[in-house]
């Protein structure tokens, strides 16, 4: 089977990081192994207060150890929110331990969104993301990641002009493909724009837009991706899929006014993705 290793938090409530990765990548037919940075009640996201964070910096590095005395190896590594600036040392170094010829590095640089870090987050954290990025085949920022990557103030309003120079300075950064979210030219389509710098190609995938915003959409499109990457997909075709599953969970979450404020509905939407995967 083909093997995934994702590396981010576990939110015990709330549907982002490894609770959505681990279903959304075992629906794919992967086999997904986890290490998790740290152990939290709830996100961080807006709504949730006094959640409890317990760290696991120290336990990576045995893990890692104990893995590698096994001789495992992984088609993808994909790393999303870390618990720690020293998790990024170590993220590193589990990068050039279990680094082939034929696997592939996903950073997802889990900072923040609408132009803020993530509660707790910091500027030595944001360095460290980007030390990750240099390492990674691909990055998968949203327009607020993009805007403490590379030192440029936030904005939402932009053309294809700009996002195509934003994507040759997210390469310049050393990663092979960048891969910006939320990617919106006007009010009707909302999607993803890549580049993938080997081939000098620029590639969009766009969905209809619908103007809400969801917790956790990018933990389901980043999941998506790497998953659809591992199974040999073009990058069109990943960016595709990863693209109409990520419009399918906002559009069947709509109805869940229960749930809305902190995740996506994407459970109901499993039996789609199984079949983007089978085309
Ligand atoms: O969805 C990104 C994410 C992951 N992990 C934690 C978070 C967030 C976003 O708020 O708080 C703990």
């Amino acid at each position: 089977m083909k093997k995934i290793v994702t590396i981010q938090d576990i939110s015990c409530f709330g549907k982002c990081s490894l609770t959505v990765a681990l279903p959304i990548i075992s629906a794919m037919g992967i086999e997904t192994a986890v290490i998790p940075t740290a152990v939290l009640s709830t996100h961080t996201g807006k709504g949730f207060n006094n959640y409890t964070f317990h760290d696991l910096t120290g336990d990576i590095p045995a893990i890692a150890e104990h893995w590698k005395n096994m001789d495992l190896n992984f088609q993808g590594i994909y790393t999303g929110y870390l618990g720690s600036t020293e998790q990024v040392g170590i993220v590193s170094d589990f990068f050039d331990d279990f680094r082939t010829d034929t696997n592939f590095i996903v950073v997802d640089p889990v900072l923040g969104d609408s132009g803020q870090l993530y509660a707790g987050l910091t500027n030595e954290l944001v360095d460290g993301m980007r030390r990750l990025c240099s390492k990674a085949d691909y990055i998968i920022p949203n327009m607020t990641e993009v805007s403490f990557l590379l030192g440029i103030p936030y904005t939402e309003n932009y053309d294809e002009a700009y996002i195509k120079d934003i994507l040759l300075r997210l390469a310049d950064l050393g990663c092979k493909t960048p891969v910006i979210t939320g990617v919106h030219y006007d009010d009707t389509r909302q999607g993803a724009a890549a580049y993938d710098s080997e081939n000098d190609v620029f590639c969009h995938s766009f969905s209809r837009n619908i103007n809400y915003h969801f917790h956790g959409t990018g933990d389901i499109f980043s999941s998506v991706f790497t998953g659809a990457a591992a199974l040999g997909k073009s990058l069109r075709q990943s960016l595709d899929i990863a693209v109409n599953f990520t419009y399918d969970c906002i559009e069947a979450t709509i109805p869940h006014l229960e749930e809305m404020w902190y995740g996506s509905c994407f459970e109901l939407c499993l039996s789609k993705l199984i079949n983007y995967v089978k085309e």
